[in-house]
């Protein structure tokens, strides 16, 4: 409830930021793209986390409005860097809730156009709820997103219950293997073997496909090995802001 109260005045008062992390092309080296991830720091109650103010908003309604600020502020950014002669493809945290709302694919168009960003550098990422929840609002979505030249990844890969029925239908361009899988990688046959299906599998569907949560070179090692496109985690970069992330992405290069 107090968390709830302050979330109502947190955009206002311009307590919301967004921190970028990078996905590593295990390929060429190369920052590939980033991810936008929500922080909040309230003066009161200090850094909340997106874990538990992000299912509030979304009870609230409030995700409406916090979703759109993610987005304009994610796309102005990606045009920020293609102007500065960087082209770094921005990925956006999408909820359910986004889906449900009427408008969404409109909005996108418009944000894009209005920091005219080429539509290849944004990138959607959504969980498998947007399919329990908003199965054919999300399907539509995907499908106009993805004509207009908008990426779609799917996050926490493995984690849920129905993921292999709505890749089977979705149109799709990059899926995430869930950092929970790759955690115990070299200590775990059985993750390993699961992760190496998950590879295989999105490649044999056209699917570039990025692993999460690295921390260790050993897994960033067996990752390369098993044929991973992508990796993104505490080892390459922290979420940082975008200040911040324009000093070091020359060393991560
Ligand atoms: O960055 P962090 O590990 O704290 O994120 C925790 C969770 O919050 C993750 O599941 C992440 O996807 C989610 N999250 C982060 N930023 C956003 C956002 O902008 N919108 C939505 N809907 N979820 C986000
Ligand atoms: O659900 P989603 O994949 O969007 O969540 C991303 C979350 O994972 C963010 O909160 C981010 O801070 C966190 N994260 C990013 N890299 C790592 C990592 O290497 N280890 C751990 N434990 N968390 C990470
Ligand atoms: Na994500
Ligand atoms: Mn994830």
């Amino acid at each position: 409830y107090l968390i709830g109260a302050h979330l109502q005045q947190a955009l206002q008062n311009n307590e919301m930021h967004l921190a970028y992390q990078p996905k590593l092309s295990l390929g060429t080296g190369e920052v590939v793209g980033v991810e936008a991830l929500l922080r909040w720091q309230n003066p009161e109650l200090g850094t909340v986390p997106p874990d538990q103010f992000v299912p509030l908003a979304e009870d609230s309604g409030q995700i409406h409005e916090i979703g759109d600020w993610v987005l304009e502020t994610a796309i102005g950014q990606a045009r920020r860097w293609e102007l500065s002669g960087r082209c770094i493809p921005v990925a956006v945290n999408l909820s359910a809730r986004q889906f449900q709302r009427e408008g969404l694919v409109a909005r996108i168009k418009q944000l894009l156009s209005k920091y005219s960003l080429d539509a290849s550098l944004l990138c959607v990422e959504l969980t498998e709820t947007c399919f329990l929840h908003s199965a054919e609002e999300t399907a539509l979505a995907l499908h106009e997103l993805r004509e207009h030249g908008v990426k779609v990844s799917i996050d926490d890969f493995g984690t849920g219950y129905s993921s292999l029925s709505y890749i089977r239908t979705m149109s799709l361009d990059q899926l995430k293997i869930d950092r929970s899988f790759v955690n115990n990688i070299n200590e775990a046959q059985r993750d390993r073997q699961l992760v190496s299906a998950m590879i295989a599998m999105s490649q044999a569907l056209g699917l570039s496909v990025v692993a999460e949560g690295v921390e260790t070179r050993e897994q960033l090692d067996m990752l390369r090995q098993l044929g991973c496109d992508e990796v993104q985690g505490y080892l390459i970069c922290r979420p940082i802001p975008a200040e911040e992330l324009d000093k070091v992405l020359p060393d991560l290069a």
